[in-house]
């Protein structure tokens, strides 16, 4: 199977997160996530690497805002000309919001630090000085893959670091920059029918508020419930999509410690209504966070959980595209990828 992936993530290391609770604490989501995998991929033995193509921002515009992809190219460089002014404690390598302005107030923040809480959602998005290219490019591996699947590959991995399902149209939020299935998504949704499937553990609000209101790309969300996990606000069941895009949105949570049996029973209903839709492509946004001994879900999928869940995706036997989001065991992260995508690969 190809794997679109670029060493352009080890740009965006941020750090440090706050946390629920006010906990400063290091990013879980860390470049070495992806040494995992490789080497994961290296012992199974059927990956061809592919750089990504140089895109532009064209298929990024097609889903995000001019003004927030102009805050997010602008941003840091502004923060370290501003930042001084704050005071000296301040640390000026690291962009984080700390005021998120209520959309009622007098339109936008001038500055870059006003900025960062208005086009974020959370506390999981620092910007550091390569934040942008390591994000650019993440999103620009998506859109290799797309491409890859219109030039009839049935198959391929787009190993995107920074991940992409929490950014919505004009905000970042839950280490997410750029929604990187949704642009790919988009892009293949011009040649046909889309469904995008996330079976990463959070929800992905991102990716639900992007498509929306568009019946062309059918939504088809499996997440832990957000009555008790991140991100709260949204992947409740009534949310069923708006306006053309009504009844093309499904969420799907899921109770504390969801096992392989019941986890796999829930995914069946999640492919009932992709077969219905009939699509043309198939996108899927991978998250290892289902696991059961992933730091931050609270699932019981088991390793060999992973092969059967992706056995039942690859079932559908739609040209797919899978897309890399969460997935925090440093541990387990390889192998409990390659378990997944290996059906894909004819494994
Ligand atoms: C990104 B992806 C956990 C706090 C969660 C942000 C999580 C972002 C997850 N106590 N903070 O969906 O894996
Ligand atoms: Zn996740």
């Amino acid at each position: 199977m190809l794997v679109v992936y670029s060493e352009a993530h080890r740009q965006h290391d941020p750090p440090f997160e706050i946390a629920e609770g006010g906990t400063k604490q290091p990013l879980f989501e860390a470049p070495a996530r992806m040494e995992r995998i490789r080497a994961a991929l290296d012992v199974a033995g059927w990956a061809a690497y592919v750089a990504p193509a140089d895109h532009g921002l064209a298929p990024i515009l097609a889903v995000h805002a001019a003004d927030y992809v102009a805050f997010l190219r602008t941003g840091y460089a502004r923060w370290r000309a501003e930042a001084a002014a704050l005071g000296a404690h301040i640390d000026p390598t690291v962009l984080l919001g700390t005021v998120w302005p209520p959309r009622r107030a007098q339109g936008r923040p001038a500055t870059a630090a006003g900025q960062a809480g208005y086009y974020a959602m959370d506390t999981a998005c620092p910007i550091v000085a390569g934040t942008y290219a390591a994000a650019l490019t993440s999103a620009h591996c998506a859109v290799t893959g797309a491409d890859l699947l219109l030039a009839g590959e049935p198959a391929v991995f787009a190993l995107c670091r920074p991940p992409g399902h929490h950014a919505g149209q004009d905000f970042a939020g839950g280490y997410c920059y750029f929604n990187n299935a949704s642009i790919a998504a988009r892009r293949l949704a011009a040649h046909g029918r889309v469904a995008l499937l996330d079976v990463d553990f959070h929800a992905g609000n991102g990716t639900q508020d992007i498509f929306y209101a568009d019946p062309g790309v059918l939504t088809v969300d499996i997440h832990a419930h957000p009555e008790r996990q991140y991100p709260y606000f949204a992947g409740y069941a009534e949310e069923r999509g708006a306006g053309p895009g009504l009844g093309f949105h499904h969420n799907f949570p899921l109770p504390y410690k969801t096992d392989d049996a019941r986890y796999l029973a829930t995914l069946a209903a999640g492919l009932a209504e992709i077969r219905a839709f009939a699509p043309r492509w198939l996108v899927i946004s991978f998250g290892a966070d289902i696991y059961a001994g992933d730091p931050i879900g609270d699932l019981a999928v088991t390793t060999p959980g992973f092969a059967a869940i992706g056995a039942a995706i690859a079932a559908l036997g739609l040209p797919a595209l899978i897309v890399m989001e969460g997935g925090y065991n440093t541990g387990q992260l390889g192998v409990n990828t390659v378990n997944f995508l290996t059906p894909f690969a004819g494994g």
